[in-house]
């Protein structure tokens, strides 16, 4: 774990005890501070009394007299659509509001790296879609050749809860809006901006307070080198800020939806192939087509950033590649479950929304596509103009039957369940086809989360005969 520094002998109150706040409750106690916890559930504050923390009713009016800080955890809304009334009355009370994140930073360095020759750094990588499979490739491509890496951040492990990165190590967080807004602290040595669109606008009173919140990992004088997705209006507008000119590659801009000209420093995939473009020149290019743990464009977006930081990192192009061809991807995301009888079956079962399914659907030349549970607002309507290589779909779930009444131009059939939409779909997939679970709803319906959907697909998928 990283002990917090900075709060020697000082109470700091601990507010939501899961991942995130159990993490914080510890690394703050070992680095000497005195931790009060508090969580809404019995279950939270249960965690923290067996781990023999204090709990302190956080809720009550006198509770700020002798709190220093207040570290919250990023699932509990601060600013909208309304903070937390613990959040809204530290504020009140004019007691500083932290998060994990802002406490990784201040606390990370220490006197030992004057000792090392290369010092650690850390990538810090967010974004709409992509940052968890971007930051997972990073790691991996950083640990396949030998550099010792860390994996943190949204995608499952508190940042607090990382060893303490010794000479030339390399910290990777995943970071989301929420953690990025509150983070009092955020000082990354290379920081990557996927992409952007509407997601947890609830949370951010919109699209601008959430491109604002992403923002922050990128503030003036920031990261030494920032790689940015200039795909969307607010990516090219990051980029911009953040060069001192055309030609300056603190930047490196990447895209999927064109060919990057000018003296700067580029990654871009198109049809396929990945190219890197540095003073007006290609220096080197990777086919991705046959990179099977990353299919698709958005996909190849990913494999763009990875990319980049690793250059950044001096891994030379052909170590790199060889790293993206061996990465199995994440579970749950474009995951490639097994091949049988000639056909693939990928669960995407995190592909909870349009957005998401869309970008699946894309990834394929012919489908067989699972689809359905608790449908968001308009349906799969969105999903019109994405279907060409459907050729079925199987619906399941609370939405099955909206959905087929929407679906129009591709043959349905209602198969309610799991069970039955894959054992349909593998009776009726030819040689070539891809069998893909990419729901466009959420699991909730059904199953406790798009983890638990996704792994009663991949069950059902193994128990099909291999002949
Ligand atoms: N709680 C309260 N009051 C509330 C709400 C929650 O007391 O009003 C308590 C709950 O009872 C629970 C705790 O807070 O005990 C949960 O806190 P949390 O929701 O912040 O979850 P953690 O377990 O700390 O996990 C968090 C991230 N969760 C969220 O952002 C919602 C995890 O990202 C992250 O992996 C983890 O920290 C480690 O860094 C998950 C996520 O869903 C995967 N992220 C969102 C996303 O990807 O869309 C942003």
């Amino acid at each position: 774990m990283i002990p917090v520094l900075g709060y020697e002998g000082q109470p700091v109150a601990v507010l939501g005890l899961g991942r995130s706040g159990l993490a914080t409750a510890r690394a703050l106690a070992a680095g000497g501070a005195v931790p009060f916890c508090w969580d809404d559930s019995h279950e939270g504050r249960a965690r923290a009394e067996a781990e023999g923390f204090a709990l302190k009713e956080l809720t009550r009016a006198d509770a700020w007299e002798e709190v220093t800080l207040l570290v919250t955890s990023p699932g509990i809304p601060h600013l909208y659509p309304a903070p937390h009334p613990v959040i809204a009355s530290a504020m009140a009370a004019g007691v500083a509001v932290d998060n994990d994140v802002g406490l990784f930073f201040r606390s990370v360095a220490t006197d030992a790296w004057q000792n090392f020759d290369v010092p650690p750094r850390v990538v810090a990588v967010t974004g709409s879609n992509g940052k968890s499979t971007t930051a997972a490739l990073i790691d991996h491509i950083l640990r396949e050749d030998g550099r010792p890496v860390q994996l943190a951040g949204n995608i499952g492990r508190g940042v607090l809860d990382l060893d303490p990165p010794g000479e030339g190590a390399i910290v990777v967080l995943e970071l989301s809006s929420y953690q990025t807004e509150l983070a009092r602290a955020l000082t990354p040595d290379i920081a990557v901006f996927t992409n952007l669109s509407p997601d947890h606008l609830d949370r951010h009173g919109g699209m601008g307070g959430y491109f604002a919140a992403k923002r922050r990992l990128f503030a003036e004088g920031g990261p030494d080198r920032a790689v940015i997705g200039v795909d969307e209006v607010e990516g090219l507008y990051l980029a911009g800020q953040m060069a001192e000119s055309r030609a300056d590659d603190r930047v490196i801009s990447v895209s999927v939806a064109r060919k990057l000209s000018g003296p700067g420093w580029s990654v871009t995939a198109r049809k396929g192939y990945l190219s890197e473009r540095r003073k007006g020149r290609q220096v080197a290019s990777i086919d991705l087509r046959e990179v099977a743990g990353l299919p698709g464009v958005h996909n190849h977006q990913n494999a763009c950033a990875a990319y980049a930081v690793a250059r950044t990192l001096a891994m030379s192009p052909r170590a790199i590649e060889g790293a993206l061809r061996s990465f199995a991807g994440l579970p749950h995301r474009s995951q490639l479950v097994a091949e049988k009888r000639g056909v693939r079956y990928v669960n995407d079962s995190k592909a909870t929304n349009v957005d998401a399914a869309s970008k699946a659907l894309s990834a394929f030349s012919r489908i067989r596509w699972i689809a359905g549970g608790l449908g968001k607002d308009g349906g799969v309507g969105g999903l019109r103009d994405c279907l060409g290589a459907v050729a079925k779909a199987y619906l399941i779930g609370h939405s099955a039957r909206d959905f087929a009444v929407q679906l129009t131009d591709v043959p349905v059939e209602i198969c309610e369940t799991m069970e039955v939409a894959v054992a349909r779909a593998a009776a009726e997939a030819e040689p070539g086809e891809v069998v893909l679970l990419a729901p466009a709803a959420a699991s909730f319906d059904q199953y406790s989360s798009f983890e638990t959907r996704g792994e009663h697909f991949v069950r059902l998928v193994e128990a099909l005969p291999d002949t």
